[in-house]
């Protein structure tokens, strides 16, 4: 590397010449691809996409005085490599690394935190509002990609930013991908920009021509008006943009570093807001990546750098998104009302595999959760049975949707929550650990937490069995476990858990989710030290097994709750308040995520961490059952019949 360990910051970029930029374009993509093939973990196709845009900015604004503001903050490892943190690169997305997305306390360069699409646009203005009010004159970029400006939040801030006639300069980053090929019609009109020379020479010979029409009467000439005006559409490119209040500048092609300063440049001088249009290729300047720019999203497995070819590795056993779409393949079969719905996360939630098998029945509307949802009201609202198949993290978007067009109107929508738990190297935006909180407070709302893959099967056809109301179920990222499969998946006792361990009345293990299988672990140790607790499973979060839950709380008069959740609000909280209006006053102690934003880190190093393991459940029930807390325990199990 002759240039990027000696770039300490954007100012020596801005003192290189467009040659040696070139040369830092290819340096930092080879940094990329050899850090990204060595941990095994990153989004790759966006950041090599958006080299040159990188370099563009950092050339032409001065940040940190000028803002950037990058939306979700996936394309930012070039971005990264030139601001200071070429050394601890090879620490990304590492336990105790460079965060996969952008970190304020990274960086003074990090002006922005994002995981979540389309929050650039409105951070910027509100940015450039303050700027204006308190008299600054530096400028504000909002970088948001085609995927992400079609989220309902970007476009209302359009729409803000086009009244504003504030000074903010929109890049849009268009490589016609979200994580698969980007959906709808912004999409399409994107495309007609990018073809656009040809298009619009056609449009100009053809407005050239009419003005030429000779005018006879009147209305002749309003028809040519109307005909011209219908033209200035076709031939103004950006038109929409414009007549949202946006100077549009482009298209320009995003690889040509020279092209990209000269956009900017000129958005520069401009006085209202600006929206330059720049052209990308995602995964640029890597061979397998350009070939499979939608593997390229997010690379999961260490990989061959010069041939892009995965490395062996042990063989993954069934995802639990693959049982989740196995499953639903075969609802859908028996059943036709079943149709499935993604927001832009085809691939993340085995949405794409239904489609495949069910063209017309699966619906991906683009990273536009909120919209995902009450569309999926609106099929319910007329004898359909939608499934919204969707990140834990990502339905926090939609809440509103879920309570005042779902809930409230008892709508038989199935929420299938995939990565709901710590998510490991996406970290702190990303993790699926409040979706318990956030709905089992809903009237109507069904909330269960499946313990294994065959439990996943009963989840989905308990919420599709239920006609009155929707109903969300939660599992986590990866390996599902509790094999074999069911081959007929049958409904789940609606409201029941069930007893997993009977080894002894010392302390009831309340838990929920793939942790059950720790609670059992964790019975098996205790037991050897002579400690014999209850193990169940709750299944429901809500409605909770009131009936079992107060009966083995008062049998064994303590008790230890386990989620893989937030430990506020959360499956946990919900026993408290069954067993405060129960009137039974027993220990109880809640095991779940602290109350703090988690980082990044390995699924689970992380929960270890949190005692959200064998050992640390086994933990818990000590303590609940230490000296300290003893008198409580005994005293209750003394008023024991
Ligand atoms: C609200 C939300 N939904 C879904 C995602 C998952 N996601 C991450 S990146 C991405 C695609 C973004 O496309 P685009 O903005 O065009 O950026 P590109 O990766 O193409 O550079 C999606 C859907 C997300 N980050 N946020």
């Amino acid at each position: 590397m002759k240039w990027l360990p000696e770039i300490r910051g954007p100012e020596d970029l801005q003192a290189l010449s467009t040659d040696a930029l070139r040369e830092v374009a290819a340096e930092i993509r080879q940094t990329i691809v050899e850090t990204v093939a060595r941990t095994g973990s990153g989004h790759l196709g966006a950041s090599l996409g958006a080299v040159e845009l990188t370099l563009a900015l950092h050339t032409i604004f001065h940040s940190p005085q000028d803002r950037i503001v990058w939306d979700v903050g996936h394309q930012t490892y070039g971005h990264k490599l030139v601001t200071g943190r070429y050394a601890q690169f090879p620490t990304l997305r590492q336990p105790g690394g460079l965060s996969g997305f952008l970190k304020r306390r990274e960086s003074i360069h990090d002006q922005w935190e994002a995981g979540h699409g389309g929050t650039s646009l409105s951070a910027a203005l509100g940015m450039a509002r303050a700027r204006d009010l308190r008299g600054e004159t530096h400028d504000v970029v909002a970088v948001i990609g085609d995927g992400s400006l079609i989220a309902g939040m970007a476009l209302e801030a359009l729409n803000d930013i086009g009244q504003s006639r504030t000074r903010l300069i929109v890049v849009l980053n268009d490589n016609a991908m979200s994580i698969s090929r980007n959906v709808g019609a912004l999409s399409t009109y994107l495309a007609r920009l990018r073809t656009g020379p040809a298009y619009l020479r056609l449009r100009e010979d053809l407005h050239w021509i009419i003005e030429r029409v000779p005018l006879i009467g009147k209305a002749m000439v309003r028809t040519v008006e109307r005909v011209k005006e219908g033209l200035k559409q076709m031939v103004v490119p950006g038109m929409l943009f414009e007549e949202l209040g946006l100077t549009y500048l482009g298209p320009v092609d995003g690889h040509n570093l020279a092209a990209v300063q000269d956009i900017l440049r000129h958005a520069r001088q401009l006085s209202g807001p600006v929206l330059c249009h720049v052209v990308t290729v995602k995964g640029k300047g890597y061979a397998p990546t350009e070939a499979r720019p939608e593997a390229s999203h997010a690379w999961s497995g260490p990989f061959d750098p010069k041939t892009g070819v995965l490395l062996p590795r042990r063989s993954a056993g069934t995802a639990y998104t693959r049982v989740f779409s196995d499953a639903l393949i075969a609802a859908a079969v028996r059943d036709e009302r079943i149709v499935g719905i993604t927001a832009a996360m085809g691939s993340g939630t085995g949405i794409d595999r239904f489609a495949e098998r069910f063209p017309n029945r699966a619906f991906d509307v683009g990273m536009a959760e909120q919209h995902a949802v009450t569309m999926a009201a609106g099929l319910a609202a007329s004898g359909l049975r939608p499934v919204v198949a969707i990140y834990s993290t990502f339905l926090q978007r939609a809440f509103d949707q879920i309570v005042h067009d779902v809930a409230h109107q008892a709508l038989p929508v199935v929420f299938a929550l995939d990565r709901a738990g710590v998510v490991g190297e996406d970290g702190a935006t990303h993790q699926g650990v409040f979706d318990l909180a956030y709905l089992r407070h809903i009237p109507a709302m069904g909330v269960l937490a499946p313990r294994d893959a065959p439990h996943l099967q009963r989840a989905l056809a308990t919420a599709l069995a239920r006609g009155d109301g929707p109903t969300a179920f939660r599992y986590p990222r990866g390996e599902a476990t509790g094999a074999p499969l069911l081959a007929e998946a049958e409904p789940l006792p609606w409201g029941r858990g069930e007893v997993l361990v009977e080894h002894g009345r010392d302390c009831l293990v309340l838990a929920v989710g793939p942790m059950c299988e720790s609670a059992v672990r964790a019975a098996a140790q205790l037991a050897g030290e002579g400690v014999h607790v209850t193990v169940a499973d709750a299944i429901f979060v809500k409605p909770l097994d009131r009936d079992l839950i107060v009966a083995l709380a008062h049998a064994c008069g303590a008790v230890v709750t386990v989620e893989e959740h937030a430990s506020a609000g959360g499956f946990g909280s919900a026993v408290l308040e069954l067993l405060a209006a129960a009137g039974l006053a027993v220990p109880v102690r809640v095991l779940g995520v602290p109350d703090a934003f988690v980082d990044h880190g390995r699924r689970d190093d992380v929960l270890a961490g949190f005692g959200l393991d064998a050992a640390g459940i086994a933990g818990a029930v000590r303590h609940v059952l230490s000296p300290g807390r003893a008198g409580a325990a005994w005293a209750v199990r003394d008023r024991r019949p």
